[in-house]
């Protein structure tokens, strides 16, 4: 290293760090920025834990750098040895009864967090909504029990109001992420099923993630939340239900579409029904926030996709080359223009 660079080798670090870190606290993907009851509820306790332990690092300081000077070797002293102790009764109980003062301290609000994430005693309450979410190698299907209405990759929640998943997986562990409203949890296949809660306090998009390595696309298997006021989320389920799934397109394009898709894809995906496929529900495709929860959803990246599916995310389990290019094309003017609701991640205020 040169000479000026090793002389302001901590102050690159620190930059550098400053720099990566400012990428923290991005609005709604960030649980430095809670935009929901448990991501608030984890950002008290990490801020608690943050204070505790200031507070004992600039005491700690403190002394440390009093003891420094106050006892450092004087001029003419060099051959002084100092009173020698051992032992002292009074300061061996003060800085044993503080760190469990301290701990306590940090204890009671963490078990009391633990115990009211945890809590489902109104999942059975006649108006609450409850949804199953299962996570696959490498998409996110979410079923609205009894209400007949299937999702994947997006989410539609209202906001203010508590939102049991009771979490499965189909395949491997997953974990289901969404740092702004919520915390985190683990989808295990069989029949060992998590619960959590969403309650978001502000419509918007939020980003989730796959917290659990799961495969060579664990990276790319995000998911989206759109939180919207409780009428907007009303007006959604109705559109939902009333899904005319064999409504013909406007276009001869998208009509030629339509047939391809019934002929080459129907066997896996499913539109206009809750039931679950070997792929995701399609249905209101043209409303996506993403393809496959990472690709803008243009035209163009829909027949890459259609196309070439394996090369964007490594592993996954449908199968490329299934129509050619051009078919491909149809098929896509056919699923982006899937629009069966008035409420759309726009209108939530598209924010990440
Ligand atoms: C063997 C089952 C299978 C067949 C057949 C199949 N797919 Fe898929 N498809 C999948 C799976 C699985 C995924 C999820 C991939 C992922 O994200 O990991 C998927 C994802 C998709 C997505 C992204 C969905 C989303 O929610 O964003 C689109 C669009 C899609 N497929 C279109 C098609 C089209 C068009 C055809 C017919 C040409 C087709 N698929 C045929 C299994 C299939
Ligand atoms: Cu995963």
């Amino acid at each position: 290293m040169r000479g000026w660079m090793v002389r302001f080798r901590s102050l690159i670090v620190f930059g550098a760090l400053a720099f990566v870190l400012s990428g923290c606290g991005v609005e709604n993907v960030s649980a430095l920025k809670p935009k929901g009851y448990s991501a608030e509820l984890l950002f008290d306790l990490m801020m608690i834990s943050i204070a505790i332990m200031l507070f004992v690092f600039v005491i700690v300081m403190a002394i440390y750098a009093f003891v420094l000077v106050r006892y450092r070797q004087k001029k003419g002293q060099e051959d002084m040895i100092p009173k020698q102790t051992e032992g002292n009764k009074a300061l061996e109980v003060i800085w044993t009864v503080i760190p469990i003062l301290l701990l306590l301290v940090l204890a009671v609000p963490t078990v009391q967090a633990t115990f009211n994430l945890a809590d489902q005693s109104k999942q059975d309450d006649k108006d609450a909504l409850t949804i199953e979410v299962t996570g696959n190698q490498y998409w996110w299907h979410f079923n609205y029990a009894d209400q007949e209405i299937a999702t994947s990759q997006d989410l539609y929640i209202p906001t203010g109001k508590r939102v049991y998943l009771n979490m499965k997986s189909s395949d491997v562990i997953h974990s289901f992420w969404l740092p702004a409203i919520a915390g985190k949890m683990d989808t295990n296949p069989g029949d060992n099923m998590n619960t959590m809660y969403l309650e978001a306090y502000e419509e918007g998009v939020y980003t989730g993630h796959c917290a659990e390595l799961c495969g060579p696309s664990h990276s790319l298997m995000d998911f989206r939340v759109i939180a919207v006021s409780p009428e907007k989320f009303d007006q959604w389920k109705k559109d939902m239900k009333n899904v005319d799934a064999e409504a013909k397109p406007e276009t001869t394009s998208a009509q030629e579409g339509q047939k391809l898709f019934k002929e080459n894809c129907m066997s896996c995906h499913a539109i206009g029904n809750s039931a679950a496929g070997v792929g995701p529900n399609l249905t209101n495709f043209g409303n996506r926030t993403k393809i496959a929860g990472i690709l803008e959803p243009t035209k163009e990246n829909l027949v890459d996709w259609i196309v070439n599916n394996n090369e964007i995310k490594p592993g996954n389990k449908m199968p490329m080359n299934l129509v050619s290019e051009e078919e491909a094309g149809k098929i896509a003017d056919y699923l982006l223009q899937l629009k069966h609701s008035e409420v759309t991640p726009e209108s939530a205020g598209e924010g990440s």
